[in-house]
């Protein structure tokens, strides 16, 4: 299932990968998909991820986590 989530804070390419590394490190994943123009965080995964750690995960990557979109 996809899960799509609103990340701010991503300027470039760098930033979107910083973002799919953290969240491919801390939850089993199919695959993360980031796009710093669309502010969004494409979650593919065969169970939602935890909101609550999934927002301390980006923000450990420097970046600012805005809910399910
Ligand atoms: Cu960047």
């Amino acid at each position: 299932m996809k899960f799509t989530y609103e990340v701010n804070g991503m300027m470039c390419h760098m930033c979107e990968k910083h973002v799919e590394d953290a969240v491919k490190e801390a939850f089993d994943v199919k695959s993360v998909k980031a796009d710093n123009k669309k502010n969004c965080c494409v979650i593919d995964a065969e169970n939602e991820p935890d909101a609550a750690k999934l927002e301390e995960v980006i923000k450990a990557a420097g970046y600012t986590f805005a809910g399910a979109r």
